[in-house]
Parts: structure tokens; C-alpha cells; sequence
């Protein structure tokens, strides 16, 4: 077998790193921080505007030594040159993957089969910018006359998630005279509930599909153009108006009706979860204007020059992504809690939920194995404090152990009184709960009945990385974002996976689309269901048919 093929289970430090486990898994980070009194500085990292603190994680010097020696065996090294490179390194799609390439500067240099792709990128955003400038300015009008006061986002999954989070999270630098909607459900709730207070005159439709044929996205976008004719008079030309299109598909988006000198392009080395820097951002942009969206950018490739550059010792994706494979590959902790104090994030976990999990929720390697240990976790949280007053009880006290990553800001953009440091103090406060809890003495030392104190106890020895930025900004935003992006990449090389698919969403779509005509039709259709399923499609049918 020769080193690419070593199945990741079979190499000296995955075996290595199983033995080392053993000596270290009853180790509470009590006596490890009791030993080494300068542990909370050691193990703590700061490049480029951010500080990582991953001390309290149950590892050691060893652990890092052979996990970096993990990464190396595994060619991590290589894998990220071959990205940087623009190398096809999603087999399974035959496609580069560069979205590094949608923050590099002007000037620079990124081949896609032998095509400099990155003054293509900038002329995009050069015309996003010339577009939002319009809309922000009030240059641009509706069909009517009336200015633009409503951009309404219509896609799906990653031509949804990020521009969601990516206006909550900037919201403080957004232009307050616009109103910002996002509609991603096939579920009609969701666009009705948008428009419903709306003037289809002052309203415009950002339609964002890669493809331009994603089921949902086309549905709202088409029930949307309905929506807009209807409050307009009917006048089809009212159209170029009042929708914009972002998206690979030019054929598709003329076919819609929408101008493509209204549409703004992005490509197929682009990937949906990868892409709310690219024209995905465009409502971003038109939010919060042109500059702020170049510094967003700026820090994602400050990022992406650390990941690239730093020593795996001193590289703040490699390090979050080789404990996550430890935690996950030896602690078998099935997920990871991200908890923001910030409630400008309040739609990060989210994001990053389709992040991580689209990327490596993968059962097989690269060439088609079933592997043998577990691939990505769960991904999942909630701003603090207020997870802390529903499911924090089961990190501190549960039977799982669950990874937790804090992020604080060092400054808040809303100073109110004390609530900024009663803030920050939660985040150390349960940071420090969760990994030295309290012993049993400690409970009895407090005058609590024997009978309570076992409720009382905190096993501790929870572990947890605490992120410490200064300020929420839109460059700041851009480097935490690409830190997950670049951990997610650095955990899928090392389990050699295509984090770059996502055939997992495929089968349901399909699906769906043989079960709609079946739900429609005027006759009884001939079901050739398994017998739950066609019992369902059946008993909706009658009912539907009775109560409507
Ligand atoms: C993300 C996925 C997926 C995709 C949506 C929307 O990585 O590919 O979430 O973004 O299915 O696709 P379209 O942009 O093509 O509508």
C-alpha cells in the first residue's frame, strides 16, 4: 500500500495517536492545568487579529505532536496546495475549488485550465458595487418611478444561508433605509410572510440560484414576478426593475425574463456553501455598500494567507481542525457546539451548520472506501447567554462530551451600561465552569445535604476553545468565517474525503419531483410506493380532497 492509499485507521500516527489516547483520556484538565501553570498561555494563539485559546482541551504536547504528525502523513501540506492551485480537487464534481480566489486581491494570479479567473472576479464585483451604489443611492428605480426602499433575497442553501447571516451579522453597518428579506422555503408561508406589508413598487428581487433551477428558488422567484405584475399593472417590462439575478446559468436567467445585463455571474469552481463572497453577496453588498464588503473580503483572505503560509503548529484552522478529528476520531463526541456571544451572530451556527456538515457528512474516501471512523460531527448553537438557560445543563452535566467553541468581541458596537462585561464574563465564567467543574468536597465545603450533592457535582473536564476578537466588523466577520472554512477543509483532507460534494441532498430532490405529479393529479395515480409512503401520499389526497 503506498502512502496516499494507507487507510487513515492503518498510519503510524493514527495508531500512535490510539495509544497516546489511552494513557490521556481519564486526564482532567484540572491536574493538567495544575501541572503547568503557564498552560492557559501556551496553548493560546494569536495571528491575525485573532486569539485562540484552545488550552482547555484535553490534549498535551504529545497530543499536538502527533496530530501535526497526523497531518503531515496525510499531505495535508499538498492538499492545500493543490486548492490554492486551483487543482480539481473535488473528484467526485471533476472541479476546482476556489473560492480563495473570490478575495484575492487585484493583480494576482489564480489558473482555473490555464485561465487567470481573478480579474473575471474583480470585474464582478466591480459591477456589483456600481449596482449597489445605485440601489443604496436611490439612483435606481422601480417601474413606477419610486425608489428602491425593500431587497428581497430568493434562494435556497448556499445562495441563502450566507447572505442571511451575513446581513444579521453586519447589520450595524447596513443601510437603514432599506429593508432586507431573505425567502428560501418552498413553503408559500415564507414569501407571503415577506411581502405581505410590502409595496411591490419600492421592491426589488435579488433571484440567487447557481443553477438557475433549483425547485424552490424558481418557485418563489416565479411566484414573486406574479406578486410584482399583479401590484404593478401587469406591464411585463416592470421585470427589469425590479429582479436581478445572480447566477452561472445566463440561458436560464434570459428565459426567466431577467435582463443578463442585470446578472451577475459567478462559476462552477464556486461552490453553494462557499459563495456568500462571491455575487451570492450581492444583497451583502447592497447593504452594507461596496467598501464594507471589500474589507469583508480583505479578511477573508488575510485569513486564507495564514492558512496558506503558518506552520501547522501555529496555523489557526489546522490546529481547531486536528482537535476536532481527535475529539471526534478518539473521544467519539458526536458534535460540536459553536456558541457566539454575539447576538449580531445569531444566524452563525446556522451557517456554519450547512458548512461543515454539507462539506463532511461523507461515508466514503475519495476513491470510494467506506471508512472506518467517524467523519464529520454535528455542528449546532446558539448566541449566549441565552443557550446558557436552556441546553448548556446538558454539556455541563450530561453523559456526552461536546466540544464547545466560544467566540466574544472584545468590544461591543451597542455599549449599554455593564451588559457588555456581564457578557463577556459568561463566556469565561462557562468556559472555566465546564473544565474544571466542582468536586464533590467543594459541593459538601458549601453546606449542601449528601442527598443534593451528586446533583451538584460538575464532573468538569469539558472542553472548549474560546476566540477572542476585538470588534465585530466586516473584516473581522470575513477571517471567522474563513477560520471554519479552512478547519472544515483541513478535518476532510486528513479523513480523505470530497468535502466539496453533497450527492447526499440529490435522492430526496429526486424524489420529491415523482411524488408531486402523484399529489396533483385529478385521477387516482398508480402508486408504486413502499407501503408508508404511499399510504401518506393516499391519506393527504382524501383529506385534501374532503376539507378543501
Ligand atoms: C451548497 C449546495 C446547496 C446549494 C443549493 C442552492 O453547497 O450546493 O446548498 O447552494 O442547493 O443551489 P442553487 O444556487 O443552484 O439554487
Amino acid at each position: 500500500m503506498t502512502a496516499a492509499t494507507q487507510t487513515l485507521t492503518g498510519r503510524p500516527a493514527w495508531k500512535a495517536l490510539e495509544q497516546h489516547f489511552q494513557s490521556i483520556r481519564e486526564a482532567h484538565l484540572r491536574t493538567l492545568f495544575a501541572e503547568d501553570p503557564k498552560r492557559g498561555e501556551r496553548f493560546a494563539l494569536e495571528d491575525v487579529g485573532l486569539y485562540f485559546d484552545y488550552s482547555k482541551n484535553r490534549i498535551t504536547e504529545e497530543t499536538l505532536k502527533l496530530l501535526l504528525q497526523l497531518a503531515n502523513e496525510t499531505g495535508l501540506r499538498r492538499r492545500i496546495d493543490a486548492m490554492f492551485r486551483g487543482d480539481k480537487i473535488n473528484v467526485t464534481e471533476n472541479r476546482a475549488v476556489l473560492h480563495v480566489a473570490l478575495r484575492a486581491p487585484r493583480g494576482e494570479s489564480i489558473l482555473v485550465d490555464g485561465e487567470n479567473v481573478v480579474p473575471n472576479v474583480h470585474a464582478v464585483l466591480d459591477k456589483m458595487a456600481a449596482f449597489s451604489d445605485r440601489v443604496r443611492s436611490g439612483e435606481w428605480k422601480g417601474h413606477t418611478g419610486k425608489r428602491i426602499r425593500n431587497v428581497i433575497n430568493i434562494g435556497i442553501g448556499g445562495s441563502d444561508l450566507g447572505p442571511v447571516m451575513a446581513y444579521e451579522a453586519l447589520r450595524h453597518y447596513s443601510e437603514r433605509g432599506l429593508a432586507f428579506r431573505f425567502v428560501s422555503n418552498v413553503d408559500g408561508t415564507d414569501f407571503a410572510e415577506a411581502v405581505h406589508d410590502l409595496d411591490p413598487a419600492e421592491t426589488l428581487f435579488i433571484v440567487s440560484s447557481k443553477t438557475f433551477t433549483t425547485l424552490e428558488t424558481m418557485t418563489n422567484a416565479h411566484s414573486a414576478r406574479d406578486w410584482s405584475l399583479q401590484g404593478l399593472g401587469g406591464d411585463s417590462r416592470a421585470v427589469a426593475k425590479h429582479f436581478v439575478a445572480v447566477s452561472t446559468n445566463s440561458a436560464k436567467v434570459s428565459e426567466f425574463g431577467i435582463d443578463t445585463a442585470n446578472m451577475f455571474e459567478f462559476w462552477d469552481w464556486v461552490g453553494g456553501r462557499y459563495s456568500m463572497d462571491s455575487a451570492i453577496g450581492l444583497s451583502t453588498m447592497i447593504a452594507i455598500g461596496p467598501d464594507n464588503f471589500r474589507d469583508l473580503l480583505t479578511g477573508f483572505h488575510e485569513m486564507d494567507e495564514h492558512f496558506r503560509t503558518a506552520p501547522f503548529e501555529r496555523n489557526l484552522p489546522v490546529l481547531m481542525g486536528l482537535l476536532v478529528i481527535w475529539y471526534s476520531g478518539f473521544f467519539r463526541a458526536e458534535t460540536i457546539a459553536v456558541l457566539p456571544y454575539e447576538q449580531y451572530l445569531k444566524r452563525f451556527p446556522a451557517y456554519l451548520q450547512q458548512l461543515t456538515m454539507e462539506s463532511n457528512g461523507k461515508h466514503v474516501t475519495l476513491d470510494g472506501t467506506v471508512v472506518d471512523y467517524p467523519t464529520g460531527p454535528i455542528y449546532w448553537g446558539e448566541p449566549g447567554t441565552n443557550g446558557q438557560h436552556s441546553f448548556y445543563q446538558l454539556i455541563h452535566q450530561g453523559t456526552r462530551l461536546i466540544p464547545c467553541d466560544f467566540i466574544g468581541f472584545v468590544h461591543t458596537l451597542n455599549p449599554l451600561g455593564r451588559h457588555h462585561d456581564m457578557l463577556l464574563a459568561n463566556v469565561f465564567a462557562q468556559a472555566e465552569a465546564l473544565a474544571f467543574g466542582k468536586t464533590a468536597e467543594q459541593v459538601k465545603a458549601e453546606g449542601t445535604p449528601d442527598s443534593l450533592v451528586p446533583h451538584r457535582v460538575f464532573q468538569g473536564n469539558r472542553p472548549s476553545n474560546t476566540i477572542i476578537v476585538e470588534k465585530l466588523t466586516p473584516n473581522t466577520l470575513g477571517k471567522l468565517i474563513a477560520l471554519y472554512e479552512h478547519s472544515v477543509f483541513t478535518q476532510g483532507a486528513i479523513w480523505n474525503i470530497d468535502s466539496f460534494d453533497q450527492w447526499g441532498v440529490e435522492l430526496g430532490k429526486v424524489l420529491a419531483q415523482r411524488i408531486i405529479p402523484e399529489l396533483e393529479a385529478k385521477t387516482e395515480p398508480k402508486l408504486e410506493h413502499d407501503s408508508s409512503t404511499s399510504s401518506l401520499i393516499l391519506r393527504y389526497r382524501q383529506l385534501k380532497e374532503k376539507t378543501s
